[in-house]
């Protein structure tokens, strides 16, 4: 399977196992020196459809062994750990719930998941900005998929490129803090025309700050007609239960279980 490794390696462990991913990455940043614009647009290209193969791979297993899977996108402190965590200690009795993390470094985020109990895998990119579909589907052989109902992956940390990286999720779920300011969806329009909903986090905060709420749904629509939107507090665990509510309608219209 990866007889075409590229220049990093990237670690995945659960619990004492151990997993080295070997991960194609041509950095779709670079820009080096004598090279085309149309060769990079090429090396872009490249990199997307062999993405895309593999998500596929990743959606077939899912719909196979029917576990609906959501790819958490934010900026850094956005609150996506501390959601999960959260949704993970109000749902595990009734669902049962795994979590793959995506970080550059360390595994705190992951040991802050395994605390509630449930499976964890984290995925250290190195300079990776982003998860990519290869990368999950080696973390997925760590886990019993067939046990698994619910599956959250939380991306690095980074409202840019994980938009353009399919994973094979069902959905992708942008999460904003109310402290990021109400232009982001404006700022970062890929994110949020690829997400099916947005979570706006940290409305406990609301009064402290000068942040327009209809506004930012506004700009959200503008770039994406379609995306929900749910007003949370991880912290104080307002709108929670209305983001329990999406997470079993997006599960039942998509006819799981
Ligand atoms: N006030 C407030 N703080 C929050 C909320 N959610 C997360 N935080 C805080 O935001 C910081 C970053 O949270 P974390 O979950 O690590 O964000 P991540 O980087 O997106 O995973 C932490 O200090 C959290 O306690 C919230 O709803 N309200
Ligand atoms: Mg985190
Ligand atoms: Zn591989
Ligand atoms: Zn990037």
């Amino acid at each position: 399977m990866c007889t075409t490794c590229g220049c990093e390696h990237h670690e995945a462990t659960l619990e004492s196992q151990a997993l080295h991913v070997h991960h194609q990455h041509d950095d779709h940043h670079s820009h080096a020196f004598g090279t085309t614009e149309a060769r990079i647009v090429q090396i872009e290209q490249d990199i997307l459809s062999k993405n895309n193969n593999y998500a596929e791979k990743n959606r077939h297993s899912f719909e196979e062994k029917n576990v609906a899977v959501f790819n958490l996108v934010s900026s850094p402190g956005s609150g996506k750990t501390t959601l999960l965590t959260r949704t993970i200690n109000d749902l595990k009795a009734e669902k049962n719930i795994a979590v793959i993390e995506g970080d550059q470094q360390t595994s705190q985020d992951a040991d802050r998941i395994r605390k509630t109990g449930v499976d964890a895998v984290q995925l250290n990119t190195g300079k990776g900005c982003h998860l990519d579909a290869h990368m999950v589907g080696h973390a997925l052989e760590l886990f019993n998929l067939e046990k698994t109902e619910l599956l959250f992956v939380e991306n690095v940390g980074n409202l840019v490129c994980p938009a353009a990286f399919d994973l094979g999720e069902a959905a992708k779920v942008v999460i904003l803090s109310v402290t990021e300011g109400e232009d982001k969806p404006l700022k970062y329009p890929d994110i949020f025309h690829a997400s099916t909903l947005l979570l706006l986090n940290k409305v406990d905060l609301l009064p402290y700050l000068d942040f327009d709420v209809m506004k930012c749904i506004e700009y959200a629509r503008r770039v994406n007609p379609d995306i929900e939107v749910v007003q949370v507090s991880a912290s104080s665990g307002e709108g929670m239960a209305e983001w329990y509510r999406w997470l079993d309608r997006y599960r039942v219209l998509r006819g799981k279980r």
